[in-house]
């Protein structure tokens, strides 16, 4: 493997800006996995002029406001977060499909790197779980991703 050319983002950010895109929809969830992600950024180097939040309503709306920052040229990397919680109706899977495939549909049309931080789970406490007890937070998760992502690209620009 040593003589392989092999090309990796690290987790250093370096003028770098970030948006982050927030459902208010189950606040009590996303508020965790938005604090995680603000933490994480600072954590690795950004300032808070680095970041920008924006908030929808709900899962369903993200991938037009994904789409509308990308477009703008202003952001190196995104990070989607969200919370997805299954409920007696078939809604959750219209909502959670139309929501991850906007989302990366509008990542690939402008180039851009998100962070997929929605969560998708049959349960409030599975959510829980994920946003700060004891399966970490996806926030933070999404954020090293984006970082992360953001630098592969500009090496392999
Ligand atoms: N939005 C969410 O972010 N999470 C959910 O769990 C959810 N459920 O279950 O209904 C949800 N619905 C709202 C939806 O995203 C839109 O905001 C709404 O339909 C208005 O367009």
């Amino acid at each position: 493997m040593d003589k392989i050319k092999t090309t990796e983002g690290d987790l250093v950010v370096r003028d770098a800006h970030f948006g982050i895109v927030a459902a208010r929809f189950n606040d009590f969830i996303v508020d965790s996995l938005v604090r995680a992600a603000v933490h994480c950024l600072r954590q690795h180097g950004a300032v808070d002029a680095d970041i920008e939040i924006v908030r929808v309503p709900g899962a369903f709306e993200m991938p037009l406001a994904v789409d509308k920052l990308a477009a703008s040229r202003r952001f190196d990397g995104i990070i989607a977060l969200g919370a997805v919680i299954r409920g007696g109706t078939p809604h959750f899977d219209y909502v959670a499909g139309e929501c991850m495939k906007g989302i990366s549909a509008a990542s690939q049309k402008h180039a851009v790197p998100v962070g997929m931080g929605v969560l998708t789970v049959n349960t409030i406490e599975q959510a829980i779980e994920r946003a700060g007890t004891k399966a970490g937070n996806k926030g933070e998760e999404a954020t090293l991703a984006v970082i992360e992502m953001v630098n592969l690209l500009r090496r392999v620009d």
